[in-house]
């Protein structure tokens, strides 16, 4: 570990240093290529020790194809928005002015802090309205980031655009890590699309994109279409933020080259993780740091997945068969001729306290669900006859948690205040769901029975629920009562949140 005052004296690590790349999105090429957009870094405004920031969310228009212009979300911005710079333990003030032509909230996936100032459904930003949330950043150093948590059309406006990067720093806790944004200290939210001929966003235009959620054959990362990026060091450490609706990406990159896995959802890991393929499902997020010393062009892939789905006659088969099957270059990397020797990577990261299972003083259980039409082909659900016209009935919109969709009146479950809870996750649908917890991180006590794999050892505040998976997961409950304002837990494909796979938890006394 290294001291704060050891790590100042090493150039560019004191705090998360601006590059002088350009910071505006790019213009398509139709050369095959684009550069890299790097969304802006915002520092906000110190005040009396407060940290400000100001977010409007509107209305553009983005050109993601040549000739071509899309209607789009942003905050501050036509397409997402800046990447908002927080420092551990420092209070903030968050001024946010709702332009966006309808009601919508702005949520701070992972954060710890009071669930009024969540940016759940029940903070609601009228069209045309304002608010200003207000808490002091809990979190150790990571990768964060904020989104829509409109109820029913947090998927609609996540995927016009609504979302952002937020990257906390601990002032406390400096290490030798490519930390120049831009320059060795990369964001890549990606996210997938689907685009009409006239380049306008497809949403929810096929009967699939309600069951699995919206996928798209376009990808985007940081809004760029086809992008590449220019490395000038040895070591790029990329902050991965899934933010599609709801595909799964299994990194890898074209030659197969292993790289470090340093931090989870919440922050470091113990050490740095080597691995040759990485799944992150939608809101999960990873940073890597990656050698490009060998000069070579390289890309970053997500590969296809094959599916042991049965094969039977009906659409249900043909579409959880196909679900994550298509491979995508999600970008190219051009070392250039001349690279910066940066820094080496630590063995060691962050000294991380396991939560011990003896220290739960309650259990629950969690049943992730699809309707019983969901099952096989043979079932008659919901699906039948009328949208889906090759039978195999599906029950497409009737995603539940525990037989129960959320209602924004009803309360699911009471915690009591500081206790330490292990939740059980089953998921009996046929495909993979990824269970976001509202109020901070927790940590993956085991899968099956089986301890998690090295790199999910961390901090998490969202988690695969594979197909007939059974799991445990253990958290806190620490901090902040409040009889009124409920915590949210959820499926993360947004359509299945907006569907009402989702519901709310009061901490109490
Ligand atoms: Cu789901």
């Amino acid at each position: 570990m290294f001291t704060r005052r050891k790590a100042l004296k090493t150039i560019g690590l004191g705090s998360l240093a601006m590059g002088s790349r350009s910071f505006l999105f790019a213009q398509p090429t139709t050369d095959g290529g684009n550069p890299l957009a790097i969304p802006p870094l915002e520092e906000g405004e110190l005040i009396e020790g407060v940290r400000h920031f100001q977010l409007r969310l509107q209305q553009g228009t983005s050109s993601f194809f040549p000739g071509t212009t899309t209607a789009t979300l942003g905050i501050n911005g036509n397409y997402l928005g800046p990447s908002l710079h927080l420092h551990r333990n420092e209070p903030i003030s968050l001024h946010i002015e709702n332009q966006i032509g309808e009601p919508t909230t702005l949520h701070w996936h992972g954060f710890h802090l009071p669930p009024s100032e969540d940016g759940g459904p029940h903070q609601t930003i009228a069209k045309g309205d304002t608010w200003n949330p207000q808490f002091t950043v809990r979190q150790f150093a990571g990768t964060f980031w904020y989104h829509s948590h409109m109820l029913h059309t947090a998927g609609e406006q996540v995927y016009k655009g609504l979302a952002g990067m937020i990257i906390v720093e601990d002032d406390e806790q400096q290490l030798e890590l490519p930390s120049t944004y831009g320059i060795d200290d990369i964001p890549l939210i990606v996210q997938d699309r689907r685009f009409d001929d006239d380049g306008a966003f497809q949403y929810l235009s096929a009967y699939e994109d309600s069951v699995i959620g919206m996928h798209g054959d376009t990808i985007l990362l940081n809004g760029t279409r086809l992008p590449y990026f220019e490395a000038t060091s040895r070591l790029v450490r990329f902050r991965l933020l899934n933010a599609a609706n709801a595909r799964t990406f299994t990194f890898a990159f074209s030659d197969g080259r292993e790289f470090q896995q340093i931090a989870s959802d919440g922050g470091l890991l113990p050490s740095p993780v080597a691995l040759t393929r990485l799944e992150l499902a939608p809101a999960e997020r990873a940073e890597i740091v990656v050698d490009f010393s060998d000069g070579r062009d390289v890309k970053l892939l997500s590969l296809g997945r094959t599916s042991n789905f049965p094969e039977f006659s009906g659409a249900m088969s043909r579409i959880m068969r196909s679900l994550n099957a298509q491979a995508f270059d999600i970008l190219s990397i051009r070392p250039q001729a001349q690279l910066q020797a940066n820094t080496q990577l630590p063995a060691q990261l962050a000294s991380l306290y396991r939560l011990p299972e003896a220290a739960a003083t309650n259990t629950r259980k969690f049943l992730l669900s699809m309707g019983a039409g969901m099952r096989s082909g043979d079932d008659r659900g919901p699906g039948r006859g009328t949208r889906n016209g090759n039978g195999g009935g599906y029950g497409g919109g009737n995603s539940s948690i525990n037989g129960r969709r959320m209602e924004l009146n009803f309360i699911n479950e009471r915690i009591k205040f500081n206790t330490t809870e292990v939740w059980e996750l089953s998921n009996n649908s046929p495909m993979m769901h990824p269970f976001h917890v509202h109020h901070g991180q927790f940590q993956i006590l085991d899968r099956n029975g089986q301890p998690p794999p090295e790199n999910e050892m961390g901090w998490k505040d969202t988690v695969k629920v594979r197909s007939g998976e059974h799991m445990r997961i253990i958290m806190r409950f620490t901090d902040y009562i409040d009889e009124q304002n409920p915590y949210m837990y959820h499926c993360h494909i947004l359509e299945h949140e907006d569907q009402g796979m989702m519901g709310q938890f009061l901490v109490v006394e």
